[in-house]
């Protein structure tokens, strides 16, 4: 008895560990880092930016500011929990047992992905009523994408993480469809130099969004499991589209709100002014 327990110890403690070389926990160690700066500095931009605009934007800046402030805090714990999952053995990082938390990452998507629909659906300038309801409609649409992912993304099964992936993509085409055919609709309804700004949002929304299915899919392509480029792959490919969906998305959202801005305020110009001379200026 005691034989066998030893051996099904030592059996336990040999299972196979993931090994990674020093240049995978360093590369994704360095984008976790880039992605804590990269957040920390949208935040600042953010707050500072928002007093450039009329006040009626500046609600979207303070949404955007909110997401990189969720974000931030969040890559800081991922940060912290890759350290803790690899420690350094001769010459490679091998898994310590303590598991990578996925967790805040999909929890950090629970809180900032409605935040950024409501900033979406406000660059519609939908009427409210409409608005509200489309919100809540993409938000219920978001939480099954969500949370029907996770499963899929802790298993190590490639099967169980395709069946998971594949119910997730459900609700994520309806939501970036109506984005996009939205976006879309609403530039009849944008001063011009908006509408240029409009369309590349659109097609950001589109690439940045896109970039969250393609990396869950790295792993299946690489290897589910006990793969290291897999492991490598996923992290690096959800930091890069988490900094161009919050970052890079809230930036365009300032300049559009600063061109609505100066468009608003030459309006305002003309319909104050009583000559043509002054509607000129
Ligand atoms: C999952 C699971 C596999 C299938 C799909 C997914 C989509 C995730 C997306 C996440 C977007 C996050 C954003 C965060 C910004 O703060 C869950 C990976 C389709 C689209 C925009």
């Amino acid at each position: 008895v005691l034989l066998g327990t030893a051996l099904a110890q030592s059996a336990a403690v040999e299972a196979p560990r993931l090994t990674l070389s020093y240049g995978q926990f360093g590369l994704v160690y360095q984008i976790f880092s880039i992605s804590i700066a990269t957040m920390g500095a949208g935040f600042i931009f953010f707050v500072l930016a928002q007093q450039n605009l009329s006040p009626k934007y500046r609600p979207a800046m303070v949404v955007s500011a909110l997401v990189v402030a969720v974000a931030c805090y969040h890559y800081f714990r991922i940060f912290n929990s890759w350290n803790e999952s690899y420690a350094l053995v001769g010459e490679v990082y091998r898994a310590t047992g303590i598991p990578f938390n996925d967790a805040y990452r999909y929890a950090d998507w629970i809180l900032t992905v409605p935040l950024l629909l409501v900033e979406t659906v406000a660059v519609l300038a939908l009427a409210t009523n409409i608005a509200s309801g489309m919100i809540w409609r993409l938000a219920l649409a978001a939480f099954v994408m969500i949370g029907t992912g996770y499963p899929g993304e802790i298993s190590s099964d490639t099967t169980t993480r395709l069946i998971w992936g594949t119910i997730s993509t459900i609700p994520f085409i309806y939501i970036v469809y109506t984005l996009f055919v939205e976006l879309g609709r609403s530039l009849d309804r944008q001063p011009p130099r908006v509408q240029v700004l409009t369309r590349n949002l659109r097609l950001l929304l589109f690439a940045s969004w896109g970039f969250y299915p393609i990396a869950y899919l790295l792993p299946v392509l690489l290897g589910v499991g006990l793969s290291a480029n897999g492991v490598v792959a996923v992290q690096v490919g959800y930091s890069l589209a988490d900094i161009l969906a919050k970052v890079g998305f809230g930036t365009l959202i300032y300049f559009i709100a600063l061109e609505k801005t100066a468009h608003d305020r030459s309006a305002g110009v003309a319909e104050n002014s009583t000559t043509p001379a002054a509607t000129e200026l």
